[in-house]
């Protein structure tokens, strides 16, 4: 394929609602967007990093600059590019995983697209819809919570996710047990909120009947997690700590998981996160797609990635509605019977409406190559 330019393009979206975390709130998104213009026809990425850098070190203007100054300058002069060259030839540049994704994606769809081959069927998907989970976020009373999964569980939603955070965590946990009952499928996300010092308030969580406990300590704390896994009955799974495959190998072989949450922004792309779930599979691992609050393009690349057979667990992988009162950029995922269906056209399988697009951009440049 022969790269002709790229476009970075800046999007902002508000959220439906506040969502807040451990680590911040946010209330809108502004979205960079990558297209790649090929002679094998266009493919749109997203780079899922967020306003501020505080999920992980990247963030969304800092992931920008660095593709227009490091990452296009390797992909443009490549002679012959495909998804695979272009992550080889970004990988001497050290880190910024969500930025080398975007671009991976974009790529990924352009050439898969061109071939008429879904990314699900590419990354070796065995089924045609996946059951999703929701992500909810930390509310201002129990009330608010119990109202606001209510509302979850009517749309459909398979499984709660609920953010937690010291002094928001056992009550509403316990709340949100007793309200919808043993049957809920409910887990937890601290998203790198406590110390060494909180495992025995951790292990409160037990009683619950959690399917699983996502994050608790920070992400370079493998020793805390082993002693959690160790101590406690609710499987502990790693998100933030897992930005490559060598890296899960070593959470696994130490004990500090065993269930992986696969991000394809924060590994680094789609083809890692596939090396992820394979090297899962063989390790007896679970593992499930996470989200980062994607508009329809990153939401059909994790749609895809959910649809892997080793993907045993409900995702994040919400409905549009979750997030955007109207998603502008694609058509909207919908649930149907708490399932989203996995895109079969070629690539990411959405159609990006130029129109539309035009009324969120922000701001656009163009990388031309040579
Ligand atoms: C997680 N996502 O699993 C992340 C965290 C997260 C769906 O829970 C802006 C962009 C704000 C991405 C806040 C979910 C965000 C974000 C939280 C991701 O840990
Ligand atoms: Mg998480």
């Amino acid at each position: 394929m022969r790269l002709r330019g790229v476009e970075l393009r800046r999007v902002r979206m508000p959220l439906v609602g506040r969502f807040e975390t451990s680590f911040g709130a946010e209330d809108d998104r502004d979205v960079l967007l990558v297209r790649v213009d090929t002679d094998d026809g266009d493919g749109w990425g997203e780079c899922v990093a967020p306003n501020d850098p505080l999920y992980s070190a990247e963030y969304a203007d800092g992931a920008q600059l660095v593709l227009e100054r490091h990452l296009l300058p390797r992909v443009l002069a490549l002679p012959d590019v495909t998804a695979e060259a272009a992550v080889a030839a970004m990988d001497e540049v050290k880190g910024h995983p969500m930025a080398k994704a975007a671009l991976e994606m974009a790529l990924l769809d352009a050439e898969l697209r061109a071939r008429g081959i879904s990314l699900a069927e590419h990354l070796g998907a065995d089924r045609d819809r996946v059951p999703c989970g929701v992500s909810v976020g930390i509310q201002p009373d129990v009330d608010t919570l119990l109202r606001s999964v209510e509302g979850y569980l009517e749309q459909g939603y398979v499984r709660v996710k609920l953010k937690i955070a010291p002094g928001w965590d056992t009550e509403p946990v316990r709340a949100v047990r007793e309200r919808f009952g043993e049957q809920l499928l409910l887990q937890v996300d601290a998203n790198c909120g406590y110390r060494p010092d909180d495992v025995p308030r951790l292990l409160e969580l037990d009683e619950a009947g959690l399917l699983l406990v996502e994050q608790p300590f920070p992400e370079d704390d493998l020793q805390t997690h082993v002693e959690l896994a160790r101590r406690a009955r609710t499987p502990v799974c790693l998100d933030e700590t897992i930005t490559s495959a060598s890296v899960a190998r070593h959470a696994i072989a130490v004990g500090a998981c065993s269930i992986i949450n696969i991000k394809s922004g924060r590994v680094g792309g789609l083809l890692e996160s596939r090396r992820i779930h394979d090297l899962c599979a063989e390790a007896g691992v679970p593992v499930w797609c996470g989200g980062m609050l994607e508009t329809g393009i990153g939401r059909a690349a994790n749609v895809a990635l959910a649809a892997l057979p080793n993907c045993t667990l409900p995702g994040d992988t919400s409905a549009s509605s979750r997030y955007w009162e109207r998603d502008l950029i694609t058509e909207p995922f919908e649930l149907q019977d708490g399932m989203l269906p996995v895109p079969t056209g070629g690539g990411l399988g959405v159609e990006v409406d130029a129109e539309r697009l035009a009324e969120v951009t922000t701001a656009t440049t163009w990388c031309p190559a040579g």
